[in-house]
């Protein structure tokens, strides 16, 4: 006997042919990676977000900022994909599914590692580099600093807290992470795409993500406003909740398993 939630969810899934899923960092939560605002553990709890992840904190003071974006890159390359990214993987291979696209806001790459073929990074990558300036991607590789097993995620940017960016060979600037920074703009290709999935969707998922952050928040409203189905899985309501059809009380690696098990019947 399924708990009604899970049928809930399951009345606005079945069926579904083109699917959008819009996460965030609390998509990475049970892989073991910090979400942004989560007040006790969240990565912001620890530091000023204006101060680590904006283009002025780089231009004032680059290295402390270095250091942290290559420890969050250990961490997330230290971290498994969860049984939510497995799950949407997995839904892709469902009969009847034509696409399932991950519009995400996050910068790790688990859900990559967890199989799923097309995903929008809005924010950018921790696994991507370029110049400062001159913007030439970075293919000199870098050196992720060593996570040791039993470490808690904490900052400061773990064994150190200051680190040297590389210089770009062409025009010997800074190499900075390839990230979206406050104040920076989204990039265009990965923004246009978001805004095409989202209208094309017949089905919109939302999970893991409080949807205080534009112009990336904003995109969940133009399936709303075209009538598309929406579910959230989250654990508590978000600036989202209200533009759903509904908002299941679970997490990303409890419902979402839940969910493609019972739309390939095995549950
Ligand atoms: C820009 C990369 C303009 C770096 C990030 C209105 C319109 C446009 C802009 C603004 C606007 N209002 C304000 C702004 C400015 C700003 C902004 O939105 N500020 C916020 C704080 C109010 N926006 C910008 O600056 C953007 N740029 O607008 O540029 C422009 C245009 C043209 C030319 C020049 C300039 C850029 C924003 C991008 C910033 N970069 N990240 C880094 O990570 O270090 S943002 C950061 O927040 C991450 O990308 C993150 O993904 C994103 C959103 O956070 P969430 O993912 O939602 O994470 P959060 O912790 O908040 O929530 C987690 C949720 O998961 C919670 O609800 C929790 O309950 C839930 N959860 C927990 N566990 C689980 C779970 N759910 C499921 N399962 C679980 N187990
Ligand atoms: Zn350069």
């Amino acid at each position: 006997m399924r708990d009604q939630q899970l049928e809930h969810a399951l009345d606005l899934c079945r069926g579904a042919r083109r699917i959008n899923v819009f996460t965030g960092a609390g998509m990475s939560a049970e892989s073991g990676l910090d979400t942004y605002r989560d007040a006790t553990t969240g990565v912001w709890s620890h530091v000023d977000p204006q101060a680590m992840a904006s283009i002025d904190a780089w231009a004032r003071d680059p290295e402390p900022m270095w250091a942290w974006y290559l420890w969050r890159a250990a961490l997330s390359r230290h971290a498994d994909p969860n049984a939510g990214h497995r799950a949407l993987a997995a839904w892709e291979q469902l009969p009847g599914v034509e696409a399932i696209t991950i519009t995400t806001q996050n910068i790790d790459d688990l859900h990559e590692r967890g199989g799923s073929s097309e995903i929008i990074h809005l924010h950018g990558s921790l696994f991507d580099y370029r110049c400062t300036i001159c913007s030439r991607p970075w293919r000199g590789g870098v050196s992720l600093p060593l996570v040791p097993d039993d470490d808690t995620p904490a900052h400061p940017a773990g064994p150190s807290a200051r680190l040297r960016p590389p210089r770009c060979p062409l025009c010997g600037n800074l190499i900075r992470p390839g990230v979206v920074w406050f104040g920076e703009p989204l990039p265009e290709r990965e923004w246009d795409a978001a805004e095409r999935a989202m209208a094309s969707a017949d089905l919109v998922l939302i999970v893991g993500t409080s949807g205080v952050v534009f112009p990336a928040a904003g995109l969940p409203r133009i399936a709303a406003e075209l009538g598309t189905p929406i579910l959230e899985i989250s654990p508590e309501p978000t600036d989202l909740t209200r533009l759903c059809d509904y908002s299941w009380r679970s997490t990303a690696a409890t419902g979402l398993p839940a969910l493609v098990d019972a739309l390939a019947g095995l549950s």
